[in-house]
């Protein structure tokens, strides 16, 4: 075990260890304990993308396993009776694949909860005790691990914030299914940004051919209502029921569709009309209770106020980006009950909170979170718990950020989805519904295998 103590400082102490990762992840040496059946068990190992990893041998050698490393494939098996479970070596700190093995210093290194799960053991986390147990199944069955806050690593991600990264390796993660597969014939090729449900239908818009879909939110048969007159993204109602669609660019507009459009036949793009413009880059979209509807200016930094007549009111955000393959600022938006703005910056992952002030000037950003977890941050939406939830694009996940700044993933898959680069959210009640883009980027890179552009619905 000493070996494994200079190891773990090792991954900790040197760069030169680990290839440069896309997101910044980086090993943290962990200090939780772990039971097996009970019975105290040292580990050393470290956590990468809120996963612990440990070398394999302290796994195969608990519980009997028989083991076959192949140095030269990288491929890694542990076989305990009937059961096996494969690890494939990465180089990518990011990968979030729970069958990735990193190999470090002639050390091969699992992750722990994938490996006892498939062979047949049950893991539970005590964020308290930051202790790992894991214990045989006795009905054969997956034992869930308990829902809670997860494990805090303690470590503020940016300098004079005070928000944590929750580490949920071990939380639950929310199921998410398939509403409805917009392009049953393709698995890539079509990209849907925008997203906003009712209690009927919900509605996305394809960014290349600017149909406008309707899809029936209970059986997921879907309509093409319209070809609307340019590009659609994001999407709101307001509170008699008319859809806004932002359409962004340099000359950026938003259009708006009766309601009564909306629940009847396909009708011609002539009757779309043009609600505002001069919204350069125009993204996310949400309504004040007093009507007064916000349009996110993606990569222009802007946050722009439409009256209910049309008129547009300019605001700088004085935001940069932090990355330069990613140049969107203000994307997702939503407005609380006392008029607070939060919108998601996809540069740097982090949420900001606007007031417009007495003065009439919109205030300085301020920082609810940032965190790797929220890299790619797109879609933003305010759940009916009253927290921010948010669809992290590149990471194929649901992140899920507190007003005091937790952030933590509730929903998250690898490139198979049936998260797809998630764009866009919307509540209806206790449902989120996500429009999956399914761009080849980040975690969705490849974009197969997956369904592509597709509606995924997760219940809280
Ligand atoms: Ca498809
Ligand atoms: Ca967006
Ligand atoms: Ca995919």
């Amino acid at each position: 075990m000493m070996r494994n103590k200079a190891l773990a400082a090792c991954v900790l102490a040197s760069g030169l260890v680990f290839l440069p990762s896309v997101s910044g992840a980086a090993p943290m040496e962990t200090d939780m304990n772990m039971t097996v059946d009970g019975k105290a068990v040292g580990i050393e190992g470290f956590t990468l993308n809120h996963r612990l990893y440990v070398p394999f041998e302290t796994i195969a050698g608990q519980l009997g396993a028989e083991t076959d490393w192949n140095e030269q494939t990288g491929i890694l098996t542990l076989t305990l009776g009937e059961k096996s479970v494969t690890f494939t070596r990465t180089n990518d700190l990011s990968s979030t694949s729970p069958t990735a093995l990193v190999v470090t210093s002639g050390e091969v290194l699992i992750p722990v909860r994938s490996a006892f799960q498939q062979l047949g053991y049950g893991v539970h986390y005590n964020s308290s005790t930051r202790i790992v147990q894991v214990k045989k199944n006795t009905d054969d069955s997956v034992s869930p691990s308990t829902p809670g806050t997860g494990m805090s690593t303690g470590e503020s991600t940016t300098e004079g914030s005070t928000n944590t990264v929750t580490d949920n390796t071990y939380a639950d993660l929310l199921s998410v299914t398939i509403l409805t597969d917009l392009k049953p014939e393709q698995t890539t090729g079509t990209r849907i940004e925008g997203v906003v449900a009712n209690e009927r239908y919900v509605f996305t818009a394809d960014m290349d051919t600017r149909e406008l879909y309707r899809i029936d939110a209970t059986t997921g048969a879907s309509t093409i209502l319209t070809v609307l007159p340019r590009t659609g993204t994001g999407m709101a109602l307001d509170t008699t029921g008319n859809l806004y669609i932002a359409s962004g660019g340099d000359e950026g507009v938003i259009f708006k569709v009766n309601a009564a459009d909306l629940t009847g036949e396909p009708f011609d793009g002539s009757k779309v009309e043009t609600f505002a413009s001069g919204v350069a880059g125009a993204n996310g979209l949400a309504f004040a209770q007093d009507g007064t509807l916000y349009v996110t200016g993606g990569a222009t930094g802007n946050l722009y106020a439409v009256t209910a007549g049309g008129q547009v009111q300019t605001y700088a955000t004085g935001l940069t980006a932090e990355r330069a393959e990613q140049q969107i600022v203000v994307n997702g938006i939503a407005i609380d009950t006392d008029g607070a703005i939060y919108t998601s910056n996809t540069s740097s992952g982090e949420v900001n909170r606007f007031v417009i002030q007495m003065d009439g000037k919109l205030s300085a950003a301020e920082t609810i979170a940032k965190s790797p977890l929220l890299y790619g941050a797109d879609g933003l939406t305010l759940g009916p718990d009253g927290q921010i939830y948010i669809a992290a694009n590149e990471r194929n996940a649901i992140v899920k950020v507190t007003m005091d700044g937790q952030v933590t993933d509730v929903a998250h898959n690898d490139n198979a989805g049936p998260l797809e680069f998630p764009a866009s959210v919307s509540f209806v009640g206790n449902t989120l519904y996500i429009s999956n883009f399914d761009l080849p980027r980040g975690v969705n890179n490849p974009n197969v295998p997956g369904i592509g552009a597709s509606i995924a619905v997760m219940k809280l």
